[in-house]
């Protein structure tokens, strides 16, 4: 039964015990100790709060044992180590992660019962680190949770933002930010490293000196700032081994400005070393659109100067020949946002190790890796004049690299002027910038694309001259996620029912074997259990939906979820639409039809760039839909429609696990993988989706008969919006499907209100307006027709449940495991190295 394989597991959790122990009785004295010592509270009296803190101290020293055993280790043996850079980090809660991954979550359990407290109680204590937007954030989380796991010796470096990001609030249906100061209340997941800082410059000029009869440039910085180092532990599960994140923060140089305190200006001296810290204060966040602001590229190389000292200063104090430098270090840039860091380590070999500029580039060729995350070819650029500014030397180095680039490419293509411009680094233009995706393909040695399709459409549309050039470097890593978060962590019910039916919690290491589950497909017992645990799901959903927003569902309705950023590609409005004709056609029919309908709760979440107008409209219209709805007594349950506010990693834990169909919208050929698919996947709820992403290649897992896939397929899309645009002078209504045409008409005309603020929503999705760039209309019959399958689909609750249990069945193809193992393999050239017990 169960209990064997628990206790399996912590008897192999206690052989790893270390100095601490994790008997339940140990844990009560250290959490005793910390409320006492730490929090400085009396342990005869300490609330909730309290109790997190205490246990979180307790968990941090657990954690910090590990760690400092792991990095002993690797620094003993010396392997290849893998560095993730990434200026974005969606970790969320870390209290059960870390518990369940050290495997003493039963002993705290019972430790803090014990003391007259409940674990899940003293969990939902913990705010979330939020230092990301969406998908790509999340993705390095799972990413650092795998890399832990599967014993590979990496660091993930990142930013600590002192605003995380923006929280939302509504008002009146509409958002709005509030700024999230997630260190208040303290962060005991993080060790501040007071001694682990280095300087980073800016600013300044260029200057050429003789070096041993050679000339040489040297950088001449104006300004400097300090960066601090904070450690983040990452447990791995069923391993001792745990990994750094290290994230760093600014702070104003001690060698700040010496010359002010000279010259008697005190007083405006010290405000001036304020400046310093606001570089890695706020996280932006627009996902996936950063153009050309100065703190954006502060921030950029801030991070990289930083992270690369770190790393430069390791590797010198275990080798002293930067030949080795290929076998021993491998730089993953998470998409373009790190690509600095290519011209910044020829900056240091080059200048400061003078290795010389042919012998440094070949180097940097063999240790840089890339990972782009959008479909989109208009990528990140940073504007000359902004570089020419803050980081003169590097702007130079930059030019040397594309010259030589460009050289190199006369020679193998000719003098193609228009494809040369193409494959250039540097933009030429009104504003000549640098386009860092350019920059990135060059130098790496491996460009990976997130699933098959995103990979297909960066060899044959967005980056088709440099697949030409270099068919080679492009790789697919299909993305995933990670088992213990998104199961083990979020839907403990679920694993207990898996491991129970699979009699063994291997699959917390090797999701593969959840595919076991096939095995009792038709089962009654474990039907029973399994409709049994999502039942359970939903009901903390439906409380947590009813203390959000005061509406009260039915546990009986089908709840359908859509929980992702607002983005026009990802098409929340075409699930809005689809609402209110479901509200029409409920409004229509008789009684008795009525009675055989079956009841829904819409579900919506998400956040929308705070400068992103259309988006946050449709915000507002799914709020003003819903208050029709829901107040009209006509309908009562059997439609209901919720926005949850704030949806953030948290919330994502108890919102995905209630779901029974969650839907993925996008117009296909726009969403690089989608990872909130895969979590949905895992937790038993069927897919409403576009063949888009990765959903591709779930449906080639699971089968097109185990989900509801609609709409126009990628190849599709392009002859739609051709045709669209030759249809473009007059307005055809005819060609406009009849209930389409309805609903818009609807909001247009004020149905819902505010017809004059939607009216520039509306005009998006209309031809001759907006000329709905993402074929809203020409979707929607085909979206209303697996809307209905999944209606019908869920009447039949036998079939709905195997269904449900062969997505399951079918996720560990999904798990971050296997792409982490993927890279490890075929581009970071890393092997594990287990810390022993
Ligand atoms: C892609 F380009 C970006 C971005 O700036 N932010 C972001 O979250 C997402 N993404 C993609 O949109 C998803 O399709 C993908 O699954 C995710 O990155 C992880 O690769």
């Amino acid at each position: 039964g169960l209990g064997e394989h628990r206790a399996k597991a912590e008897r192999m959790f206690s052989l790893m015990d270390g100095f601490l122990k994790n008997d339940p009785i140990s844990l009560q004295k250290d959490i005793l100790h910390h409320v006492e010592y730490t929090v400085a509270r009396s342990r005869f009296s300490f609330d909730d709060f309290e109790a997190y803190q205490a246990l979180a101290h307790t968990v941090r020293d657990r954690l910090i044992e590990r760690w400092h055993d792991t990095h002993i280790y690797f620094k003993r043996t010396k392997p290849k180590r893998l560095y993730f850079l990434s200026l974005e980090f969606l970790m969320g809660r870390s209290l059960s992660n870390s518990v369940i991954n050290l495997g003493i979550e039963d002993q705290c359990a019972e430790a803090l019962n014990q003391l007259g407290f409940e674990f899940e109680v003293v969990a939902e204590q913990e705010g979330d680190a939020a230092l990301g937007n969406g998908g790509l954030a999340r993705l390095s989380a799972c990413q650092m949770d795998s890399l832990a796991t599967l014993d590979y010796p990496a660091w993930g470096y990142g930013l600590r933002y002192e605003y995380g990001l923006f929280r939302q609030i509504i008002v009146d249906g509409f958002q709005h930010e509030k700024p999230d100061y997630w260190l208040n209340f303290g962060n005991p997941w993080e060790i501040e490293r007071i001694h682990v800082t280095y300087e980073v410059k800016f600013y300044g000029t260029v200057e050429e000196v003789e070096m041993n009869g050679e000339k040489q440039k040297v950088w001449i910085p104006g300004e400097t700032v300090e960066a601090v180092a904070y450690d983040n532990p990452i447990p791995g599960y069923g391993t001792r081994n745990t990994i750094n994140l290290r994230l760093w923060a600014a702070k104003p140089s001690s060698k700040f400005d010496l010359e002010a305190y000279n010259t008697g200006d005190y007083i405006n001296s010290v405000v001036n070393r304020q400046n310093a810290e606001t570089i890695s204060n706020v996280l932006y966040p627009d996902d996936r659109s950063h153009q050309g602001k100065e703190l954006r590229l502060e921030q950029q190389y801030f991070f990289v100067s930083a992270s690369l000292q770190d790393i430069m200063r390791r590797f010198k104090e275990e080798h002293t020949n930067f030949d080795e430098l290929p076998e021993k270090v491998a730089l993953h840039l998470n998409d373009t946002h790190p690509s600095l860091s290519i011209a910044e380590v020829m900056r240091m070999l080059v200048d400061e190790e003078h290795l010389g500029w042919h012998k440094a580039w070949d180097i940097v060729c063999k240790i840089f890796s890339f990972t782009t995350h959008t479909m989109v070819t208009d990528g990140e650029k940073i504007p000359v004049e902004l570089l020419e500014n803050l980081l003169p030397r590097h702007l130079e180095i930059l030019y040397e690299i594309n010259f030589n680039f460009l050289e190199e490419m006369k020679k193998r293509i000719g003098l193609d002027y228009s494809r040369l411009a193409l494959l250039s680094i540097v933009e030429e233009g009104a504003m000549k910038s640098i386009r860092m995706a350019n920059l990135a393909i060059v130098c790496s040695h491996t460009v990976n694309g997130v699933s098959k399709l995103h990979l297909e459409k960066l060899k044959t549309k967005t980056f088709k001259d440099f697949y030409g050039l270099y068919p080679e470097k492009f790789q697919c890593k299909t993305n995933g996620v990670s088992q213990r978060r998104w199961i083990v962590v979020s839907n403990p019910g679920l694993r207990d029912l898996i491991s129970k039916w699979l009699g063994t919690e291997a699959w917390i290491r090797d999701a593969d074997l959840l595919s076991g589950l096939r095995d009792h497909l038709d089962n009654a017992d474990f039907h029973l259990e399994w409709k049994m645990v999502k039942k359970v799901n939903k009901m903390r959903l439906a409380e947590y939906i009813e203390a959000m927003s005061g509406v009260k569902v039915s546990l009986d309705a089908m709840f359908d979820v859509q929980v992702k950023r607002i983005h026009e590609y990802k098409r929340q409005l075409l699930n809005i639409f689809g609402i209110i004709h479901r509200y029409n056609c409920l409004k229509n029919m008789d009684k008795d039809s009525r009675r055989k309908v079956v009841p829904r709760v819409c579900i919506i979440g998400g956040k929308a760039a705070p400068g992103y107008e259309i988006a946050k409209k449709i915000i507002k219209l799914c709020h003003a839909v819903a208050e029709k709805i829901n107040n009209d007594t006509d309908i009562g349950d059997l439609l209901k429609v919720v926005f949850i506010p704030d949806y953030n990693v948290s919330v994502a834990e108890l919102v995905i696990p209630g779901a029974d169909l969650s839907q993925h919208l996008s117009t296909a050929g726009n969403e690089a993988s989608g990872t909130g698919n895969m979590k949905f996947l895992m937790n038993g709820c069927l897919l409403l989706a576009t063949a888009d992403g990765s959903t591709v290649e779930i449906i080639e897992e699971i089968g097109e008969d185990n989900l509801f896939v609609f709409g126009a397929k990628v190849h599709e899309v392009e002859k739609r919006r051709q045709k669209r645009l030759s249809n473009l002078a007059p307005l055809q209504p005819a060609k406009v499907p009849l209930h389409f045409a309805r609903v818009l008409r609807m909001v247009r005309d004020g149905y819902f209100g505010h017809n004059d603020y939607f009216k520039s929503l509306c005009e998006t999705v209309e031809f001759g307006f907006g000329n709905d760039y993402y074929l809203l209309t020409s979707d929607f019959g085909s979206y209303l027709e697996a809307q209905a399958a999944a209606d019908k689909a869920f009447v039949n609750q036998d079939k709905w449940t195997r269904m449900s249990i062969l997505s399951v069945a079918g996720s560990g193809r999904f798990s971050s495991d296997r792409t982490i193992q993927d890279y490890a393999e075929s581009t970071w050239k890393i092997s594990p190295c287990r810390c022993p017990l």
